[in-house]
């Protein structure tokens, strides 16, 4: 099957170290696409960074070759369910693939993530995700998103001394990294810390592998059917649904790419 794992920041490195996780962890028949965002912020702080980051994740989704499914990798999750609305192949965030794999696994996890303002946005997330019984408290590092991208930074061991504090502090009994610029600190900070790290690009990608395994597709009944064909005015007027609905082809939306090869 083929997944589109789409960096929501203009950060090609980054793109290229969440590849790595998910290509390590992705099954032997499993193909992961990569592509980085073409428009927008380096990488994603913000409320204003995530709304300007969604048109860049639709892009890539209507764009080029079509998936069995799809991973928003930025722990913001920006515009998923949006990115649902316009195909019936399931979208993943690695925000919600990231908490959901953890409640499998302990019955309470704390999330560490990068700075004091994304941590406030993490909060808005537990909360839409209904996680509120199961997250014990998100946690800022105050590591810059590219800092991780710098090997000779202090993120990693500023990352570890809070992931230990979680586990002494708010008595956590598995860590959620919130950001997909992390993901390669996973293995490592479970092996030092002796509890699940969860890191959601990795939980995301074999979620997406379950989900289209089981033969199951976005719902298209609800609010997230299809955009309502209407006309955008202004900078946005390509992004019309009528436009989004041409490029995606209903008829093709319930079969798996799989099937239309
Ligand atoms: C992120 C992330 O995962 N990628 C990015 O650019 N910003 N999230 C975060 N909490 O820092």
């Amino acid at each position: 099957m083929l997944i589109k794992l789409i960096n929501p920041n203009t950060t090609a490195a980054m793109t290229e170290l969440m590849g790595h996780t998910a290509r390590k962890v992705a099954a032997a028949d499993s193909e992961i696409v990569l592509a980085t965002s073409r428009s927008g912020a380096a990488s994603i702080e913000g409320h204003y960074d995530e709304a300007l980051s969604v048109m860049g994740v639709i892009d890539e989704i209507r764009g080029g070759v079509p998936a069995d499914a799809y991973v928003i990798a930025c722990f913001g999750d920006p515009g998923l369910l949006a990115a649902r609305e316009i195909t019936a192949s399931p979208v993943l965030g690695v925000a919600e693939a990231a908490m959901h794999a953890a409640t499998f696994l302990a019955t309470s996890f704390s999330i560490v993530t990068t700075l004091e303002r994304t941590r406030i946005m993490s909060e808005h997330l537990v909360r839409s995700y209904g996680m509120q019984n199961h997250c014990r408290r998100v946690r800022a590092t105050d590591v810059p998103v590219l800092e991780l991208e710098n090997p000779d930074s202090s993120a990693r061991a500023v990352i570890f001394a809070e992931c230990e504090k979680a586990v002494r502090d708010d008595q956590a009994e598995a860590i959620v990294l919130g950001c997909a610029g992390m993901s390669n600190l996973a293995k490592h900070l479970q092996e030092r810390l002796g509890l699940p790290v969860v890191d959601g690009v990795a939980a995301a990608v074999k979620f997406a592998e379950a989900i289209v395994g089981m033969g199951l597709r976005t719902s298209k009944i609800g609010d997230l059917a299809f955009p309502l064909p209407k006309s955008y005015a202004g900078k946005l007027a390509e992004y019309a649904p009528a436009a989004l609905v041409r490029g995606i082809d209903h008829q093709l939306a319930g079969r798996t790419a799989a099937e239309r090869s």
